[in-house]
């Protein structure tokens, strides 16, 4: 008998996570994978020579033109967003990343991210901490445990990373976790008002919160995938369990 197509893992998932925030009133956007060097860094707030452009480990396109690059994270979108629409508003933004990074078991140099981004007024980190217990709840279809640690990037403030349980150990520490019984899905914080600045929303009137997750962390975390490298590679035995 003929084998029908089926769809890839990743494509599961970003339906999966698509569906819970349209749900929740978020619509998706696009942006382009080649990016300039403004979208991706200045206008987030990082300008040239800033040494948080380091956490970014990046593919410049052209060495003797620093000015084109593969985005290394969604965030870009949200400027070209707010650049284009006034508030309120209520987006998610799933779309491939790459950094020029070694690869391990749970770092690829090129993966998924999908970001989110909601202005309105009065709005603060509880509003972001409702949003994604709702969206971790429909994602896992259980309550998973979730912390927010103050962590930095320059285009929120304050900013925090997301941790959840780890699916493999239940958190008690194993090798994938790096002993530490958690793994790291995603960044988020409120909108640097340099940020809202920049793209002529009055930051005394409107506030919001952004966040990218990581989603092939939340593939590995949903199927108990214990390496990133195997969605990449294309084994049958792997994609045909979906
Ligand atoms: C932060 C604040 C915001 O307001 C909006 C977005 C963000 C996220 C920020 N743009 C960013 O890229 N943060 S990050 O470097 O920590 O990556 C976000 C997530 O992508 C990580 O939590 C992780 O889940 C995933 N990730 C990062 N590097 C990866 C990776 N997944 C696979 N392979 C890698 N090499």
């Amino acid at each position: 008998m003929e084998k029908s197509g089926h769809l890839h893992p990743l494509t599961h998932v970003i339906r999966h996570m698509v569906g819970i925030f349209r749900e929740l009133g978020f619509q998706v956007a696009e942006g382009p994978e080649i990016e300039t060097e403004h979208y991706n860094f200045d206008a987030l707030n990082i300008p040239k020579d800033h040494p948080a452009r380091d956490m970014w480990d990046t593919f410049w396109l052209k060495p003797q033109n620093r000015g084109l690059l593969l985005r290394t994270h969604t965030s870009p979108v949200q400027i070209r967003y707010m650049e284009k629409h006034k508030p309120p508003i209520r987006i998610i933004v799933p779309g491939k990343v790459f950094r020029y990074e070694a690869t391990d078991s749970t770092h690829e140099a090129q993966f998924y991210q999908l970001e989110g981004l909601l202005i309105d007024k009065d709005i603060s980190l509880a509003h972001l901490k409702g949003v994604l217990g709702k969206f971790f709840e429909g994602l896992f279809g259980r309550q998973t445990a979730v912390r927010l640690r103050p962590s930095y990037f320059p285009f929120v403030e304050p900013g925090v990373e997301v941790d959840v349980s780890c699916f493999k150990c239940g958190g008690r520490g194993c090798g994938l976790c790096k002993e530490s019984g958690w793994i790291e899905i995603m960044g988020a914080g409120m909108v640097h008002p340099n940020v809202l600045r920049g793209v002529g929303i009055d930051e005394r009137e409107w506030q919001g919160f952004a966040f990218g997750i990581g989603i092939d962390r939340v593939a590995m975390l949903k199927y108990g995938i214990d390496d990133i490298r195997l969605l990449y590679q294309g084994d049958l035995r792997v994609v045909n369990q979906f």
